[in-house]
C-alpha cells in the first residue's frame, strides 16, 4: 500500500512591527482550519511566523530585543494553535525566535518545530545557515542582523518520524546549501520543511533582487530532486514595514517538479497529496546513495569552510 500524506504550506502576507502573537496565531488557525478541510494532515508554517521579521532593524536595548523571542514553547499565546492542531488531528512545522537557558548562559536560536497531530512536540531544529551580518551595515535601508540575534544552531540536522513519514527541517537561508539537505537524506529524510523570509530589495545589487523568486524556486527543486525528498517551502512575504518579500510557497516533488505553488503575497494555503514511497524510485537508481556515493573523495566538505586555489590550505 502506498504512503500517502496530504500536507500543506500555509503561507502569510506581512506581520507588522505592532501585530501580537495572538493575532498572528488566529491567522494560522484560521488558514489550519483551511488546510484541514481540504484534507490536509500536516501543514508548514513560515521563518519566525510569530512576529515582524525584526533582525532588519538596529535594536540594542536589551529589555527590547528580548521581546521579539519565545522563552516557552507552547506559551500562551501559541497554546491555541497547539489545541487546534490536536482538535483537527493535523501536525504542523512552525518557526519561531527562541531564548533559552543552555550551558549556563542565556542564548538565543532561530528555531523551527515539529508537532505532532496530537499537539506533541516531537522534533527541533536550531538554524544553522544564518545569513547577512552581525554589524549594522552604514547606508542601508534594510538591515539583515540574523548574525547579530542568534547564534548558530547547535542541534544539527535531525531528522523526525512523524506520522509515518521521515521528516527534516531547514531554515530559509539553509536550502541554498546543499550540505543540509545531504545530511537530512543521508539520515533517509522523505519530507523537507521549510519556512522562510526572503527580502528580495535589499542586497544592494539589482540584479540579484531581480532573481529572488526564480534562485529560491531553484534552490527548492534541485535540494528535492537531488536528494530524492518531498520539500515544502512556505515564505512569509509582501510589504511586510517597508521591506518587500517573496512569496512562491511551493511543494516539490523527489523528481524536482513543482506541485503546488502559492499566487499572491498575502495568507494562502496551498496543498499537495504526497506518495512518500515516491522518493525510493529515485533512490533505487540515479540517486542509490549506497551504491554510487565516494564520501572518500569528499574530505574538502567537511575540513575546509572557504574556496581556496591553496592545496595545503586547511
Ligand atoms: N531569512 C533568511 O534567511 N533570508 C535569506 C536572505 C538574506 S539576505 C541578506 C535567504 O536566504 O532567503
Amino acid at each position: 500500500m502506498t504512503r500517502r500524506l496530504i500536507a500543506a504550506a500555509a503561507q502569510m502576507g506581512p506581520i507588522s512591527r505592532s501585530e501580537t502573537r495572538e493575532s498572528c496565531v488566529r491567522r494560522m488557525i484560521e488558514m489550519m482550519r483551511e488546510a484541514a478541510a481540504k484534507g490536509a494532515r500536516f501543514i508548514v508554517f513560515p521563518e519566525l511566523a510569530l512576529t515582524s521579521f525584526f533582525p532588519r532593524w538596529i535594536i540594542d536595548d536589551q529589555a527590547e530585543r528580548d521581546q521579539w523571542y519565545e522563552e516557552q514553547m507552547p506559551n500562551p499565546a501559541v497554546k491555541p494553535l497547539f489545541d487546534m492542531a490536536a482538535k483537527l488531528g493535523v501536525g504542523f512545522n512552525l518557526g519561531y525566535a527562541e531564548k533559552t537557558q543552555e550551558d549556563g548562559a542565556t542564548r538565543y536560536f532561530n528555531t523551527a518545530i515539529l508537532v505532532d497531530a496530537n499537539g506533541k512536540i516531537c522534533g527541533k531544529y536550531r538554524k544553522v545557515h544564518l545569513p547577512g551580518h552581525k554589524e549594522p551595515q552604514p547606508g542601508r535601508r534594510h538591515q539583515h542582523l540574523e548574525k547579530r540575534y542568534f547564534e548558530q544552531g547547535n542541534l544539527g540536522f535531525p531528522v523526525t518520524p512523524m506520522m509515518d513519514c521521515r521528516m527534516g527541517m531547514l531554515i530559509c537561508n539553509d536550502r541554498r546549501w546543499p550540505e543540509g539537505w545531504r545530511v537530512l537524506a543521508l539520515q533517509a529524510a522523505e519530507l523537507v520543511c521549510l519556512g522562510y523570509n526572503t527580502p528580495n530589495d535589499h542586497s544592494g545589487f539589482p540584479e540579484v533582487d531581480a532573481l529572488a523568486d526564480f534562485h529560491h524556486v531553484l534552490s527548492m527543486q534541485s535540494g528535492s530532486y537531488l536528494n530524492s525528498v518531498w520539500s515544502i517551502a512556505t515564505a512569509k512575504c509582501g510589504n511586510e514595514e517597508g521591506s518587500s518579500m517573496i512569496g512562491n510557497s511551493v511543494i516539490v516533488a523527489p523528481s524536482g517538479e513543482v506541485i503546488a505553488q502559492s499566487q499572491t503575497l498575502e495568507d494562502e494555503v496551498i496543498c499537495a497529496d504526497m506518495d512518500l514511497d515516491m522518493a525510493t524510485q529515485y533512490r533505487q537508481t540515479f540517486f542509490d546513495f549506497a551504491r554510487h556515493r565516494a564520501p572518500e573523495c569528499y574530505g574538502l566538505i567537511t575540513h575546509r569552510k572557504g574556496a581556496s586555489p591553496d592545496p595545503d590550505d586547511s
